[in-house]
């Protein structure tokens, strides 16, 4: 060996954790994208020289960045969802693409589960109850809803529907699934093709889809509507699979009981009128924030780099 390798050049879009940061330092020359106060002029500067992409799931890599980048040769993404990745724009240049599957699907299912308990028993505003001192001066806390026992519809049963069903069937929910067709790992569950109609049958309906062009505000009026006044929609999707203004004027008059989201359109800004719902809550895109599942997931980002620039066959290649 003994020969001194250049090391290659990798725009960063988004901001990681240093025990990512420091290895990546170490390996690549990085661009951070993120820290530049006139963008349009730091890619021009640095693309021609940008060998590979490290962005995170919601900021991926868009049309102008993959062209301002012409020896760009892969985009490794920090998360499960590559919905932001010009993919498109990526094939026709012969780019290479990774994410971050698996290593994060449980801690998200543990989100999405725990989001519906929180909800469901009025979670936020009992312990406001007792710290603000209402339990003491106006007495008890108003009931809630029972979950278990109650009917689950997962809409779409990939990696993350899957847990999240596998989750629910330990509170006794009774559970129905759509996706493009019915799954061989779920013979215990009710497969329903119409998501109007899994809304209609459900207490609570969780988002689990892979979002594309094609599922698109798949959760429209028609399905909130389904799923009515006393039903609860749980989003740990993307915010693109629900029509937004749809959902908030259904929560706004009641025609939709109450909702648990961790993704919104334009995020990390969220249409304010979120803001002053008591029937919403709301969390950062927070369901794979765990030491453990992020330190995976920039192990991930990382590895699939190196493999690259090695030779090496992708460890997750979505492209
Ligand atoms: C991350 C995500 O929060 O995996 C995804 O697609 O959206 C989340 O896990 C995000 O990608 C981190 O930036």
């Amino acid at each position: 060996m003994g020969e001194i390798m250049t090391k290659p050049h990798i725009l960063q879009v988004g901001p990681y954790p240093a025990w990512d940061q420091e290895p990546l330092d170490a390996a690549f020359h990085m661009h951070r994208l993120f820290e530049a106060a006139d963008r349009d002029a730091y890619l021009a500067e640095v693309g021609p020289k940008v060998r590979g992409i490290a962005t995170r799931g919601e900021l991926g890599a868009n049309a102008a960045m993959i062209a301002a980048c012409p020896n760009l040769e892969i985009i490794s993404v920090y998360g499960v969802g590559y919905d932001a990745v010009d993919l498109a724009a990526a094939k026709a240049r012969g780019i290479r693409v990774t994410n971050t599957p698996d290593v994060l699907t449980n801690d998200v299912a543990d989100l999405g589960v725990a989001m519906m308990l929180v909800q469901s028993r009025g979670m936020i505003g009992a312990e406001t109850w007792v710290r603000d001192g209402s339990w003491a001066a106006k007495g008890l806390y108003p009931l809630q809803r029972r979950v278990w026992g109650k009917r689950a519809g997962v809409l779409g049963l990939g990696r993350i529907g899957y847990e999240v069903a596998k989750r629910l069937a330990g509170f006794d929910l009774e559970i129905a699934y759509s996706d493009v067709g019915p799954k061989d790992y779920a013979k215990d569950w009710e497969f329903i093709a119409d998501p109007v109609a899994l809304a209609e049958r459900s207490d609570f309906l969780f988002v689990t889809l892979a979002a594309s062009a094609a599922t698109r505000h798949i959760v429209g009026a028609k399905v909130i509507e389904a799923l009515g006044p006393n039903g609860m929609l749980i989003n740990i999707s993307r915010a693109s699979n629900i029509d937004e203004a749809a959902l908030l004027d259904a929560l706004e008059t009641g025609r939709l009981g109450s909702a648990a989201l961790d993704v919104f359109e334009g995020e990390p800004a969220l249409n304010p009128r979120f803001l002053s719902l008591p029937n919403v809550l709301l969390q950062p895109h927070h369901a794979s924030g765990t030491f453990e599942t992020r330190q995976a997931m920039g192990k991930l980002v990382r590895d699939n780099l190196g493999a690259h620039f090695a030779g090496q066959p992708l460890l997750t290649p979505v492209l």
